[in-house]
């Protein structure tokens, strides 16, 4: 849809392309890949495609990595095969966001490959955050920050003469040297970026980490961990390497860029925004127009704490006339297929499941998802689905060490798995090779055994499938416009175990306890647990129940006037 501020209620769709379709049959998903299965995507009826990083990289950190940012990596494909995905999004009608990673490069980028052959306090190195060492000799780190990957955030560099010399800040791997955004030069870097994507016909950037680009003078120590002070894995603002006031100009420069190509191209914000009163910092006229409702996703199905959430951010949001941006899943985090399987509690720090967690149940954490993905989409605003939600995927849970890739399983000595799991191949064509993920080589990560039935084809053709509820789910949010509505809570039906909220006409009710609860009046539109409990929901008998069962969310036609 064309209308001003399509992203105010649009779905987008992540597409993590390592892991959407290999179409060469080298194990890795590519840009090819994507484009021969865009318009599954299409026919899903989602707004959009968020297209994590495809550029040149060494992939030390799964693209996020980038050693030229207006190139695509060999391993993904062509600027021609950029261009001829772009052309396909277009003709089915799909926008196209890509990522924008402005805190840091890969080391073999060339400006800091120049960086390391140039003297101490060259332009070069000020491209970067270059210090002299702490201690007789320069060996211990300028500051006492840590890596959000474990371990500390300097590496100490060998100078051309061969001598032990400067460090620089990597607030992720040492692979990834943050850039020096008090430099001019930086600015104008990331001004050519973006100006070379726009012109290749996307429709805005999700910007990676947009509360680390600026960092305090001086560098102060920080006493709290920069690896997961904070409920979600961020310390608060306070952290002298996030959410400093400067970081707001460059988004306010962008967002000029940005107009140069109209109103339609759009900034998603990564950010740290807790509390959420300061989502109003990012999300502005003048600044973003998304930022991720991350507290959303780590209130699980915590209905408390989702009420709080919700009611939170859209008071904040609301002051300054933008919409919200909520999301379950991503490539950092357990899918929540995976993360509502757990009968306790989930876990939740979006580092993979620990060795020491039970087993989580499968079934159990797909239906609780399909609740609580059926809770999110009923609700205004936008939202993000990870590729293979639509699936009810779970997370690889059995990947052997030897095949682990995410840098944070190496630095903290395996201490934390890391985001592999979420990150599994899809599986397209049940009883074909890797699941029809791709015909040759084996996939990057190994599928678990359960993708095989959990196929794209498989689901296509089942009725109560978890795919065909998402396509009910996305094609009703349309068609009610509930994207575009406001909330009000119903609060005979909110308890401990259930949260309701009206939206235009629509009910929108979730019980997360053991016994089922009679619905208002009303008719029933659609339901999360259709198969096995209901049958054949399409079938119509279910709308007859007048309950919402353990673990179910309920869509519900309302007259009006019964409420009042
Ligand atoms: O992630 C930012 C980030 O630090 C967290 O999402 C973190 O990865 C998560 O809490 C697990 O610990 C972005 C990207 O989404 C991520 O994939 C990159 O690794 C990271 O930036 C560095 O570019
Ligand atoms: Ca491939």
């Amino acid at each position: 849809d064309s209308t001003p501020g399509w992203w105010r209620s649009a779905v987008i769709y992540q597409i993590y392309p390592r892991s959407f379709r290999d179409l060469n049959g080298d194990g890795i998903g590519d840009l090819a890949g994507i484009t021969a299965e865009l318009s599954q995507l299409a026919e899903l009826d989602v707004d959009a495609v968020w297209l994590s990083p495809f550029y040149r990289s060494p992939q030390r950190d799964a693209g996020y990595d980038v050693s030229d940012y207006c190139d695509v990596d060999p391993l993904f494909g062509t600027l021609a095969d950029f261009d001829a995905m772009i052309a396909e999004a277009t003709r089915l009608g799909l926008r196209m966001i890509v990522d924008l990673v402005p805190n840091h490069c890969s080391d073999q980028h060339q400006a800091f490959q120049a960086a390391l052959v140039a003297p101490a306090g060259s332009p070069e190195r000020d491209l970067f955050i270059f210090r002299d060492g702490r201690g007789e000799f320069g060996q211990e780190a300028p500051n006492n920050w840590q890596s959000h990957f474990g371990g500390s955030a300097w590496t100490r560099i060998t100078e051309p003469d061969g001598a032990p010399g400067q460090w620089y800040l990597h607030l992720f791997d040492s692979s990834q040297p943050d850039f020096n955004w008090d430099n001019d030069a930086v600015h104008a870097e990331f001004a050519r970026v973006l100006r070379f994507w726009l012109d290749r016909g996307v429709s805005g950037f999700r910007v990676d980490v947009a509360h680390a680009l600026v960092k305090a003078k001086g560098l102060p120590e920080w006493g709290g961990r920069a690896d997961g002070a904070s409920s979600w894995g961020f310390p608060g603002h306070e952290a002298p390497m996030f959410g400093q006031p400067a970081v707001h100009e460059i988004y306010r420069e962008w967002r000029k860029i940005l107009a140069e190509y109209g109103p339609d191209t759009i900034l998603c914000a990564e950010a740290n925004v807790e509390p959420l009163s300061r989502l109003s910092d990012w999300v502005r006229p003048d600044e973003m127009h998304q930022a991720f409702n991350f507290p959303y996703l780590h209130a699980g199905l915590d209905l408390g704490r989702l009420r709080y959430v919700v009611t939170e951010s859209l008071t904040a949001l609301d002051s300054v006339g933008a919409p919200t941006t909520w999301v379950l899943s991503n490539h950092d985090v357990v899918r929540h297929a995976t993360r509502f399987g757990y009968h306790g509690q989930a876990p939740r720090d979006g580092d993979g499941i620990g060795a020491f967690d039970p087993q989580p149940n499968e079934e159990l954490g797909r239906t609780r998802a399909a609740a609580a993905s059926l809770f999110m989409l009923g609700l205004p605003g936008g939202a993000y689905l990870y590729q293979g939600e639509e699936l009810g995927l779970p997370d690889g849970i059995d990947i052997p060490d030897s095949r682990r890739q995410d840098p944070t399983f190496a630095r903290t000595g395996g201490e934390r798995l890391g985001r592999d799991g979420c990150r599994v191949p899809l599986p397209w064509r049940t009883g074909e090779l890797h699941a029809g993920f791709g015909g040759g080589q084996d996939p990057w990560l190994p599928q678990p055994a359960s993708f095989d039935a959990l196929s794209r084809d498989a689901q296509d053709v089942s009725p109560s499938s978890h795919l065909n509820l998402y396509r009910r789910t996305l094609a009703l949010r349309r068609e009610l416009r509930l994207g575009q509505g406001s909330l009000s809570w119903m609060e005979a039906w909110c308890t401990d175990t259930s949260l309701a909220f009206l939206n235009g006409t629509t009910a929108i009710l979730i019980n997360t306890g053991h016994d089922a609860m009679e619905l208002p009046a009303g008719r029933v539109l659609l339901r999360s647990t259709p198969y096995a409990v209901y049958g054949d929901f399409t079938a119509g008998e279910s709308g007859a129940d007048r309950h919402i069962r353990s673990g179910e969310t309920v869509w519900l036609e309302i007259n009006i006037e019964d409420t009042e």
